[in-house]
């Protein structure tokens, strides 16, 4: 079965954005980004889901992982990785 859905809201200048992009990339992770600046009431709904307002905000699945500090501490601590196996 593939990896759960990784879904990203991002700004296509934020910095952070690009540091998420690339821990994805170095894990060979697929994402589907959504560009809060590009698509039609996806700020909106990125605020809603996640109660924050800067970019980028990520879930995977259902969860809420938060911006680029998250998801980055959230690897340092192995918590990452289990996430993005296919579910047992
Ligand atoms: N600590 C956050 C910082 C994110 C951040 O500051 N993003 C900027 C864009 S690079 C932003 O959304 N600024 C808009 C705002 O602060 O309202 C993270 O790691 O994601």
């Amino acid at each position: 079965m593939a990896q759960p859905p990784i879904v990203m809201y991002l700004s296509q200048w934020c910095p952070y954005c690009v540091r998420a992009r690339a821990l994805f990339a170095a894990k060979g992770a697929t994402v589907t980004e959504v560009d809060v600046d590009v698509v039609p009431g996806a700020r909106a709904e990125m605020m809603a889901r996640s109660q924050r307002r800067t970019v980028p905000q990520i879930f995977i699945g259902d969860r809420h992982i938060g911006g680029c500090d998250d998801l980055h501490d959230l690897d340092r601590s192995g918590g990452l990785d289990p996430l993005l196996k296919p579910p047992a």
